[in-house]
């Protein structure tokens, strides 16, 4: 038995809930049994090594207090106070940051703050169109940032690429206070060099989301906008193998003095607390330390590289099987598919994927006339798939049990299908094969973050 309190409280909390409570305890067994027996695809996901997982689960989680290190509003706060500035500081160094606000309790509540602290009602903002692949929180009317705010959007053009002179000639005409970059369903890499000049011109703030870019910016392999922009957010949980949680980061432009007087980092320190938030989940920023770390690590860079040549391989077999891949490939970890040309929607190929074992999100595509929750495309990703160590004649094979699905299935109405059950039985054999070659970190293997990978060696 362990001597080490905090690791004697997750164990004796294991086995606490299995006897108290195992309903519960079995609903988190069987989401985990999932995860491993499903073959994800899911682009905004990854896997967060156990080591996140027991720091997110940690007796920190009990500290109530408000503030900064070292300014707190309670007492009791010099471990936690110790665990803050260690995610502060491995933040900085994973992305080159000048100021890091590790806070934010997600990428959209970090997109709030930073548009609340630079913005006042109504100001003008231009953020990428839903459709296009922009988020929620850049200016779309379904959410607070296009209610709140006068929100104008770019798009993409006929060739799915953001067109910087149309962005350009937008900025220019309605002159927006703040502009957005960045998204969550463009697969290609981000001039963010170019949005700061379009920015520069017409004196508006440039703001970067790399929610689902991040651990590639963090390994070198994106352009990074830490200096480009004014400032840069990003979720934590998606690329970046950590818990749920966003950053906010600044780089040279931290001592920039905004219109009040105050620096962009005491803006932004503001308005993450008192402004917009509470009490900050000291247990998360544990775990966003802890996942930070390994985001440094070689490992890491390589699982990075793993990632986009997936996504590549993933991008070219599915356009050989005849399927209308969106802005001509990747430079990401993310494929977007046309599947109106599979004579299906959105919501058919999740459907009838994920009957099949397989785990992908239906998403609009560019000057798409269906609603976001039938849409006419999906959103696959390869974070998953280089996490559990697959390499690329393997993904080749993912591609194809992908197709396969999307040609068998008979559509019937916007949302339902067919699927022949032999179809269904014969995919998820061979779903259940990869998987049990490639189990996800920590199940039952040891992550290769912390282990190295077969596949990584080379
Ligand atoms: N931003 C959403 C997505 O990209 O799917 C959720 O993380």
């Amino acid at each position: 038995m362990t001597e080490c309190v905090f690791e004697q409280t997750l164990l004796r909390g294991a086995e606490l809930l299995r006897q108290a409570d195992p309903e519960l305890h079995d609903l988190l067994d069987q989401e985990q049994i999932r995860q491993h027996e499903t073959l994800s695809l899911t682009a905004a996901a990854s896997i967060a090594d156990p080591s996140v997982l027991v720091c997110d689960a940690s007796a920190a989680g009990n500290v109530t207090t408000e503030g900064y290190p070292g300014a707190r509003y309670h007492a009791g706060c010099r471990h936690v106070d110790e665990i803050e500035r260690l995610a502060v500081a491995r933040a900085k160094a994973a992305f080159g940051a000048s100021y890091a606000n590790v806070q934010p309790h997600s990428g959209s509540t970090a997109n709030q703050i930073v548009l609340c602290s630079l913005l006042r009602p109504g100001d003008v903002m231009l953020g990428m169109d839903l459709s296009s692949g922009g988020h929620l929180t850049h200016g779309a009317a379904a959410s607070m940032s296009g209610t709140y705010f006068t929100a104008v959007a770019y798009g993409v053009g006929a060739d799915g690429l953001i067109d910087y002179d149309d962005v350009a000639r937008i900025s220019k005409e309605h002159r927006p206070r703040l502009i957005f970059c960045g998204g969550s369903s463009y697969p290609r890499a981000i001039d963010f060099a170019r949005f700061r000049a379009i920015a520069d011109d017409v004196g508006a703030y440039l703001v970067a989301d790399i929610s689902h870019i991040a651990g590639l910016v963090a390994a070198g392999l994106h352009p990074s906008p830490v200096d480009a922009a004014h400032v840069t957010t990003t979720s934590t949980y998606k690329q970046l193998c950590g818990p749920r949680g966003g950053l906010i980061l600044l780089g040279r432009d931290a001592g920039y003095r905004t219109a009040s007087g105050k620096t962009l980092a005491d803006t932004i320190q503001g308005a993450v607390f008192p402004f917009l938030q509470g009490t900050p989940r000291l247990n998360t920023i544990a775990a966003k330390a802890r996942a930070l770390a390994t985001v440094a690590s070689p490992q890491f860079r390589l699982l990075a590289r793993r990632i986009v040549e997936l996504a590549d391989r993933l991008a070219g077999a599915l356009a050989d099987n005849g399927h209308r891949v969106l802005a001509g490939g990747t430079d990401t970890h993310m494929v977007l598919l046309d599947v109106s040309g599979d004579g299906t929607t959105g919501i058919v190929a999740q459907r009838a994927l994920e009957a099949c074992d397989i785990i992908v999100n239906k998403n609009a595509i560019p000057g798409d006339r269906r609603s976001p929750r039938i849409a006419s495309g999906v959103r696959l990703g390869t974070n998953i798939l280089a996490l559990r160590g697959m390499d690329p004649p393997d993904v080749t094979d993912c591609a194809r049990l992908v197709s396969t699905v999307l040609r068998e299935v008979k559509t019937t109405g916007e949302s339902d299908y067919l699927l022949d059950e032999a179809v269904i039985d014969l995919v998820r054999a061979e779903v259940s094969e990869l998987c049990r070659r490639f189990p996800l970190p920590g199940y039952p293997l040891p992550s290769p973050l912390a282990s190295g990978y077969r596949s990584y060696a080379g």
